[in-house]
C-alpha cells in the first residue's frame, strides 16, 4: 500500500439541482497545487496503456469525466490501483510516482490537472532508472 504522501483520492463536493449537477475545484479548499496545465486523453482504444513513466517535479489530479480506467502506481517498495469512474473523486498523484493508466472503458475521458508546465525532460521513462532513483527516497 502506497503511503499518502504519494497519492490519494480527493472527494469533490456536487452541487446539485433539477438542472444537473455541478463541481468545482479550486485550489486551497480541494486541491494541493495551483494548475499551470490541464490536458485530456480520450478516444483511448481497447487494451491501450497511458503513461508508464514518473515525474520529477510534477503533480497531478486524474479524473474520469466520464466512463472509467484503472491507475497503476508504484513507488518502488509499495504499489496501488485505484478504479476511476466518477466525476466527484479526483487521484492525486505526487512527484516520483511511476504510473499506467490502463483498462479505459468504451468513450471514457480522462482529465489530468498539473502543477507545471510541460516538460519532456520531468519525465522518468525508464523503469529501472525510476527504481534506483526511488531506492535512496525511500531509504530516507
Ligand atoms: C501523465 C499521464 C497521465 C504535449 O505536447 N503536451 C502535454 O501537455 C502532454 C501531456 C503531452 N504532449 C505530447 C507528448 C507526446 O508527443 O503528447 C504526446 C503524448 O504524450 P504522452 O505519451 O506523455 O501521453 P501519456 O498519456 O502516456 O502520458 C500523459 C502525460 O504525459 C503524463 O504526464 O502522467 O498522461
Amino acid at each position: 500500500m502506497l503511503k499518502t504522501s504519494s497519492a490519494y483520492i480527493i472527494n469533490f463536493e456536487a452541487i446539485m439541482d433539477p438542472r444537473g449537477d455541478l463541481t468545482s475545484i479550486e485550489y486551497g479548499s480541494t486541491l494541493p497545487f495551483i494548475v499551470k496545465r490541464a490536458y485530456y486523453i480520450y478516444n483511448v482504444p481497447a487494451g491501450a496503456t497511458r503513461g508508464s513513466h514518473a515525474h520529477k517535479n510534477l503533480r497531478q489530479l486524474i479524473i474520469a469525466m466520464s466512463g472509467s480506467f484503472t491507475v497503476n502506481l508504484d513507488v518502488g517498495d509499495a504499489q496501488n490501483s485505484f478504479f476511476l469512474n466518477n466525476p466527484r473523486k479526483g487521484l492525486f498523484v505526487n512527484t516520483m510516482v511511476w504510473r499506467e493508466i490502463v483498462d479505459f472503458s468504451q468513450g471514457a475521458v480522462c482529465l489530468v490537472l498539473a502543477s507545471e508546465n510541460y516538460d519532456p525532460d520531468d519525465y522518468i521513462r525508464s523503469h529501472e532508472l525510476f527504481l534506483n532513483q526511488r531506492k535512496s527516497i525511500n531509504s530516507i
